[in-house]
């Protein structure tokens, strides 16, 4: 409501909206999360859900609209470091739950759901494509043999060490010596599991303009997969509805490649709730390198289907 009134005045933009415009650091994110933190105190709350194998923290924001127990809708971006517009893209979602809390449609979302929002799972692979390899996308998992990096999206439990995964500790898809060796996905799979009535789980990566449901690791369909084409196809009408990016869906392995031990079958397989993996623009025209004046535009139209989604949850065909 904020920006409507905003956009009719001439003047200064809201602080800060200039933010998306170019992408931001580990200690950015973190120094933003913090400042919603600060400045929504009633609705939001900055927490660490583990540390990585370098030391850093691994931080979410938890926004509601009071404490109490509710279903949980928990996004998170950047497993994979090179995958920058994630990271925007997740923060972007908590900035507008936010600064929408008084829009009657988000009201309503935050009166009804516990949003649990980590916008950099690999925070040690993060800060390594920013100072020293773009194109890195592992964590930093120093292997003993010479090679770094543990693919932290073939490191989950379920159906872990399966086709689409590696045991070569070189490999981009290495898979780790174990489900969970990873302190990331360790902390992250924990900190759901400890949360209750989780409801819907987003694993947010780029790029490709993809909504992949169950399964990764078969080609078999899932039990709900009626119910969950569905879903993706309205989430592709979303996403589409804004600027007109053209998205598919499907099961994962069917549309893009068999893989194991992602992030998405652990929800699914494990948990009983819809895991989606996201693969954010574009097609490949520029890949990992998504042009800054491309980060908006992604942001807004990820939050539609956000939107979209939290709407869903609270009365979804799934669970009936
Ligand atoms: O391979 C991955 O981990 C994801 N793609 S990415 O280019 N961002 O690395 C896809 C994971 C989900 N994939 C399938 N279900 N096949
Ligand atoms: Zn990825």
């Amino acid at each position: 409501m904020q920006r409507l009134v905003d956009a009719q005045q001439p003047g200064p933009q809201p602080a800060g909206a200039d933010w998306y415009d170019d992408y931001k650091t580990y200690d950015e994110v973190n120094t933003r999360l913090l400042g919603l933190e600060s400045s929504f105190r009633d609705l939001a709350t900055v927490f660490e859900v583990g540390v990585s194998i370098e030391g850093r923290s691994i931080y979410g924001i938890r926004i509601s609209s009071d404490a109490s127990e509710k279903p949980a809708f928990v996004i998170q971006g950047c497993q994979h470091a090179r995958e920058w517009v994630t990271v925007m893209t997740v923060t972007y979602i908590a900035e507008t739950l936010l600064e929408q809390s008084m829009d009657p449609a988000i009201q309503l979302l935050l009166d009804r759901i516990n949003f649990y929002i980590v916008p950099i799972v690999n925070p040690d692979g993060y800060a390594f494509s920013w100072d020293v390899e773009r194109l890195w996308r592992k964590n930093r998992r120093n292997n003993g043999d010479g090679t770094f990096g543990v693919d932290l999206n073939r490191n989950w439990s379920y159906a872990w060490g399966g086709e689409g995964s590696s045991g070569s500790p070189q490999s981009n898809t290495y898979r780790g010596t174990a489900p969970f060796s990873e302190p990331e996905t360790a902390a992250v799979s924990a900190y759901i599991t400890s949360l209750p009535d989780v409801r819907l789980h987003l694993d947010i990566h780029s790029y490709s303009q993809l909504v992949l449901q169950p399964w990764g690791f078969t080609l078999d369909l899932p039990p709900d997969h009626d119910t969950l084409d569905a879903f993706g196809e309205e989430l592709v009408a979303e996403i589409s509805g804004v600027h007109g990016a053209r998205y598919e869906h499907g099961p994962g392995a069917e549309i893009l490649y068999v893989a194991s031990g992602i992030a998405g079958d652990w929800s699914y397989g494990e948990l009983g709730v819809p895991g989606l993996t996201y693969e954010l623009r574009d097609q490949g025209q520029f890949g990992f390198l998504l042009p800054p004046e491309q980060i908006i535009p992604t942001c807004e139209e990820i939050w539609a289907a956000m939107v979209y989604s939290g709407e869903w949850m609270v009365d979804p065909p799934f669970f009936k």
